[in-house]
C-alpha cells in the first residue's frame, strides 16, 4: 500500500533559498522583582536548598575519594564519582517544573539530576503517594534505613530516602535503589520519573526516544529529557536519535490524536568540556551547541542556549520548551551552558585548563550569585539562607553515615546468595499483553489480504505423494514470523515494530507484507537508515512499559547498533535490579548472496554477550513457535532468521504448522532426524547440509547420524545433546559462523567435558573460513557445504572408507597450527 505522499519533480526542482530563523542565546532577562509573580518566597528558597543538596552531596563524595574522610566519616570508595560542582544549577532548572510523568534520562554525571529531580518530585507528590512509593520499593528496605531517623514530616522522610537510596547506589549497597548493581554512573529510580542514567556517553539520547515513542503510542502523560553531555554531540548514536525523533512521518502521516511530533527534549548540559577536549574550539566545530538544531527540521528544534548558572533562567526556558513538547511539536534541543568546577573524575589534574579559568568560574558560583540576588531583592534574608546551609550538611552527614556502615547498609552477599545476579540476568516472565487497552488496527485480522493468502496454503512442506510442495504454494518461514507477530498485534496494544523499510515495502524480506494494510502508521513504520537509534529507542520503549519488535535488515548491521545492542538491550534488567523489564525482540536478518558486509553470520556475537537471549530458528514451525514465545515474554531476544530459508516450507513438524498460537521452549534443541551411530549439532541454515550429510552416511556409509537443530544459541539445554552423545560416541558441529570464536566451539568444549567418558574422539567443529564473505559465486568456497561435514568425520572421527576430501578442506591439527599462526 503506497503513501499519499506525491513527490513532484516540477515542485522539488524550482529554485530558492532555506532561511534561518535567529537561535536564541542566553536571551532570559528578567529580575527577581519581575519573578515574584511566578515564585512564593518558599519557592526561592527550595531553588537554592536543591542546589545546596547536591552541591554538599558532591563536595560529600570528592571528600571521600580526595582525602577518605568527609565529616569525620572515614570511607574508601573505590567506585567511579564524576561529580557536577558547579553545574547546581542547571539540573535543579531543569528539574523544577517538570512532574513525575516527565521522565529524565542522563549520564555518568548525573548525581545532580537524580536529586534535583527527586527534590521536584517530592515536591509535587502527596504524603500518601510518598509513602506508598517508598514502601512499595523493594519490600521498604531502603525505606527501613531512613525511617529509623526522626522525622518531621512525610516530605522530610522521603527527601533522606532519595539522599540515602542515592548514595548508597553508588557506594554499592544493597539497600541503593538498585540493590547496588547500577552504581554511581547508572543510578535511578523510576518512581520519581528519574529513568537510567548511562555510563555511555550520549547512550541515553536514543534510548529517551523510545521512551517519548512509548508515552506518544500509548498516550501516556508528559515530556521525557535526554540530559547528555556536550561532548556526546560527536556521537552517531545521538545524532541518530536526533534524525529519528524529528522525522516528518510523526507530523504528516500519523493520523488522528497521533498526529504531531515526539514530546522529547534533547537537553545538553553543557560544561564545555569532553573529559579534557574542549567542544567549542578544539573537538566540535559548532561555535554554539545550539546551532545544531538549526538544520534538523524547519522548526529548528526550537532549539536555544540558556544560561545554566541561572537556575531561574533554566526554569524558564523548560516550562516554555515543555509546553512546545505538550503541544506535539518537538522535539526540542536546549544547550544548557554551565562549567563544572571539579574534574572530570577525582583523579583529574585538569590538565587541560588554566587555574584562572576555574578560579574565575568558581567566582561566578550560581548559589552565591542567586543568594545574593534573592537577599538584594529582600525576598529572604543571609541568615535563612545560612540555616539551609546548616540543615543540608546536617543531612548529608547523618545519609553518609548511614550509608558507609556495613551493618546498615550491607553489601549483596553472593557467598550466602550465589544466584543474586544470575536469577536477575532475565526476568522470564510470560507477559501476553503489556497494557489492557484494544489494540488500535485498521481492519479484522482474518480481513487482512497476507493472512487471507496463507490461508489457502499448504501448511505442512510435502503433498500426499511425498514431494515437496512448490513454493508459492507452501506456507513460508516468513509466513511463520508472520502469522506470530500478527497475532501479537492483535493481542498486545502496546506493540510496535519498526526498521529500514518496514512498512509498505513490507520488511525487506517480505516479512511484514499484509500488515501495513492492518496497522496504523504509529503500529509499524519506516525509520530513518539509523541502527543505533532503531535498536536504542526500542530499549527506552520497551523499559518505559511497552514491547516492540524492531529489525537490522543485515546481520552485518549489528556493528552500528553495537552499544544498542551489547551495553542497552542486555544489560538494564539486571542493572536495575529487576525493576525494569525488556520485552524487545530484535529481528536480524543472516544474509547470504551479498558479499563481505551483507553476508556474515554472527550469531556468536550475541551469545557471548550476558543477558540476551539468542535464537536462530530455519523451520516455519521452529519460527512461528520461537517467535511467540519471544513475544510473550519479558525477556531480550535477538532473533535471527536466515535469508535462505525464508521461502522454505515445513518438513519435519508432522502435520504442519499450526494455525493457532503455539510456544516453543527457548533453549531446547531438536532433533531434527533420528540415528544411533553418529551426532550432528547444527546452528542455523547448516541444518539442511547436515541432513544432506546424514543422508550420504546412511546411503553409502552405513551411519545412521542423529541432526539436532539448536534453535536456540541461549539459552541451552545440553541434556538432549549429551543423550544423544552417550548413545553415538561421536559428534560434529556445524554453523555458518566463521570458525574461530564461534559459540560453536563453546557448545564443543562443554559436550567434551560433560560426556567424555562417552566419546570416541573429540567434538569437531565445522563452520566458514576465517576470511571475508567472498561473492556468492564462492559461496561453497566458504560456508560449510555437506562434503565438508563428511571430511570432518573422515579426518577426525572415523574413516568413510573411499571418501574424497574437498579440495581446501583440512581439519587436521597441522593445519590448524598453520592458519592460526597466520591469523586465519
Ligand atoms: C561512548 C563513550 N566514549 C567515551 C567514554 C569515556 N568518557 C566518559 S565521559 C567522557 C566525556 C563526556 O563529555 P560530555 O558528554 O560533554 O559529558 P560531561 O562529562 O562533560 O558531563 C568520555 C570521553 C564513554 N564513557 N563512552
Ligand atoms: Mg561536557
Amino acid at each position: 500500500m503506497p503513501k499519499s505522499q506525491f513527490i513532484d519533480p516540477m515542485e522539488v526542482r524550482k529554485s530558492g533559498w532555506i532561511e534561518y530563523q535567529k537561535t536564541p542565546v542566553n536571551q532570559y532577562n528578567k529580575t527577581i522583582e519581575e519573578e515574584k509573580a511566578n515564585y512564593s518566597k518558599a519557592d526561592f528558597l527550595r531553588i537554592y536548598r536543591d542546589m545546596k543538596v547536591i552541591r554538599e552531596f558532591e563536595s560529600m563524595i570528592n571528600s571521600i575519594k580526595t582525602t577518605g574522610a568527609y565529616n569525620g566519616i572515614e570511607y574508601n570508595h573505590p567506585g567511579p564519582a564524576h561529580l557536577s560542582i558547579g553545574q547546581e544549577a542547571s539540573a535543579v532548572g531543569m528539574a523544577y517544573c517538570l512532574d513525575t510523568d516527565d521522565f529524565i534520562f542522563g549520564s555518568h554525571r548525573s548525581h545532580g539530576e537524580i536529586l534535583a529531580k527527586g527534590l521536584s518530585a517530592i515536591e509535587k507528590l502527596s504524603d500518601d503517594e510518598l509513602m506508598k512509593i517508598m514502601k512499595d520499593y523493594f519490600g521498604g528496605k531502603t525505606l527501613a534505613v531512613v525511617d529509623a531517623l526522626p522525622h518531621n514530616s512525610v516530605k522530610e522522610l522521603a527527601i533522606d530516602f532519595l539522599v540515602y537510596g542515592t548514595l548508597a547506589e553508588i557506594f554499592a549497597r544493597e539497600t541503593g535503589f538498585h540493590r547496588g548493581l547500577g552504581g554511581s554512573m547508572h543510578a535511578f529510580f523510576c518512581p520519581f520519573g528519574i529513568y537510567p542514567n548511562n555510563a555511555i556517553v550520549g547512550g541515553s539520547a536514543t534510548i529517551a526516544t523510545g521512551s517519548a515513542l512509548y508515552k506518544k503510542v500509548n498516550k501516556k502523560p508528559g515530556i521525557v529529557v535526554a540530559n547528555i553531555g556536550d561532548a556526546s554531540m560527536g556521537r552517531g548514536p545521538v545524532w541518530e536519535a536526533i534524525a529519528f525523533s524529528a522525522m516528518d512521518q510523526f507530523k504528516k502521516l500519523w493520523e488522528g490524536d497521533m498526529k504531531g511530533g515526539l514530546p522529547i527534549l534533547f537537553n545538553f548540559f553543557n560544561n564545555q568540556y569532553g573529559m579534557g577536549g574542549q567542544t567549542r574550539g578544539e573537538t566540535m566545530g559548532f561555535d554554539i551547541l545550539a546551532r545544531m538544531g538549526a538544520g534538523v527540521n524547519p522548526e529548528q528544534m526550537y532549539s536555544e542556549r540558556v544560561d545554566g548558572y541561572n537556575p531561574l533562567a533554566v526554569i524558564d526556558a523548560f516550562k516554555r520548551k515543555k509546553q512546545i513538547l505538550l503541544e506535539k511539536k518537538g522535539p526540542v534541543l536546549l544547550d544548557t551552558l554551565t562549567y563544572r568546577t571539579t574534574g572530570h573524575s577525582p583523579s583529574d589534574a585538569s590538565s587541560y585548563r588554566t587555574k584562572e579559568e576555574i578560579d574565575l568560574w568558581f567566582k561566578h558560583n550560581a548559589l552565591d550569585e542567586y543568594k545574593e540576588k534573592i537577599v538584594l531583592a529582600g525576598v529572604a534574608s543571609t541568615s535563612e539562607f545560612d540555616a539551609i546551609d546548616n540543615d543540608v550538611v546536617e543531612l548529608v552527614t547523618k545519609i553518609c553515615r548511614l550509608a558507609v556502615d556495613d551493618k546498615i547498609s550491607p553489601r549483596m552477599d553472593f557467598i550466602k546468595d550465589p544466584h543474586a545476579i544470575e536469577d536477575l540476568m532475565f526476568s522470564n516472565q510470560k507477559i501476553a499483553k503489556m497494557d489492557d487497552r484494544k489494540p488500535d488496527v485498521l481492519l479484522a485480522k482474518e480481513d487482512d489480504p497476507r493472512v487471507q493468502a496463507i490461508a489457502k496454503k499448504e501448511r505442512w512442506g510435502y503433498d500426499e505423494k511425498g514431494a515437496k510442495v512448490s513454493k508459492n504454494k507452501v506456507f513460508q518461514f516468513r509466513d511463520g514470523v508472520f502469522e506470530a507477530i500478527i497475532d501479537k498485534f492483535y493481542e498486545d496494544p502496546t506493540l510496535v515494530a519498526y526498521g529500514e523499510e518496514n512498512r509498505d515495502w513490507g520488511g525487506a524480506f517480505a516479512v511484514y507484507r499484509g500488515l501495513t494494510e492492518a496497522l496504523p502508521y504509529h503500529r509499524l513504520f519506516n525509520s530513518p537508515i539509523s541502527e543505533a537509534a532503531i535498536v536504542g529507542t526500542g530499549v527506552g520503549y520497551c523499559m518505559s512499559g511497552g514491547r516492540a519488535i524492531v529489525e537490522l535488515m543485515y546481520c552485518d548491521f549489528l556493528g552500528c547498533a553495537g552499544d544498542e545492542i551489547f551495553n542497552q538491550m542486555s544489560k538494564w534488567q539486571a542493572m536495575s535490579a529487576g525493576i525494569l523489564k525488556m520485552p524487545l525482540t530484535l529481528r536480524v536478518s543472516v544474509g547470504s548472496k551479498y558479499g563481505a558486509q551483507h553476508s556474515q553470520d554472527w550469531t556468536s556475537l550475541c551469545a557471548h554477550i550476558p543477558g540476551l537471549k539468542v535464537c536462530f530458528p530455519v523451520t516455519p514451525y521452529d519460527a512461528k513457535g520461537l517467535m511467540t514465545t519471544a513475544l510473550n515474554g519479558s525477556d531480550p531476544v535477538v532473533f535471527f532468521e536466515s535469508q535462505r530459508v525464508y521461502d522454505y516450507g515445513e518438513y519435519f513438524h508432522e502435520g504442519g504448522v499450526p494455525k493457532e498460537s503455539y510456544e516453543i521452549p527457548f533453549g531446547e534443541p531438536d532433533i531434527k532426524r533420528k540415528g544411533s551411530d553418529l551426532t550432528i549439532l547444527t546452528i542455523g541454515v547448516t541444518l539442511y547440509k547436515a541432513l544432506e550429510a546424514a543422508k550420504i552416511l546412511e546411503e553409502k556409509y552405513g551411519i545412521s547420524a542423529e541432526v539436532i537443530d539448536a534453535r536456540c544459541l541461549v539459552p541451552f539445554n545440553y541434556e538432549k545433546v549429551i543423550e544423544s552423545v552417550k548413545k553415538t560416541g561421536k559428534i560434529v558441529l556445524a554453523s555458518d559462523a566463521c570458525q574461530r570464536g564461534s559459540y560453536l566451539n563453546d557448545l564443543a568444549e562443554n559436550i567434551n567435558e560433560m560426556a567424555f567418558d562417552y566419546l570416541d574422539a573429540p567434538p569437531v567443529v565445522v563452520g566458514a573460513k576465517n576470511w571475508i564473505t567472498p561473492a556468492y559465486e564462492f559461496d561453497a568456497d566458504f560456508f560449510p557445504q555437506t562434503s565438508w561435514i563428511l571430511d570432518a568425520i573422515d579426518q577426525k572421527i572415523i574413516p568413510l572408507k573411499g571418501h574424497v576430501t574437498t579440495p581446501n578442506v583440512n581439519y587436521t591439527t597441522n593445519e590448524k597450527i598453520r592458519i592460526s599462526k597466520k591469523g586465519v
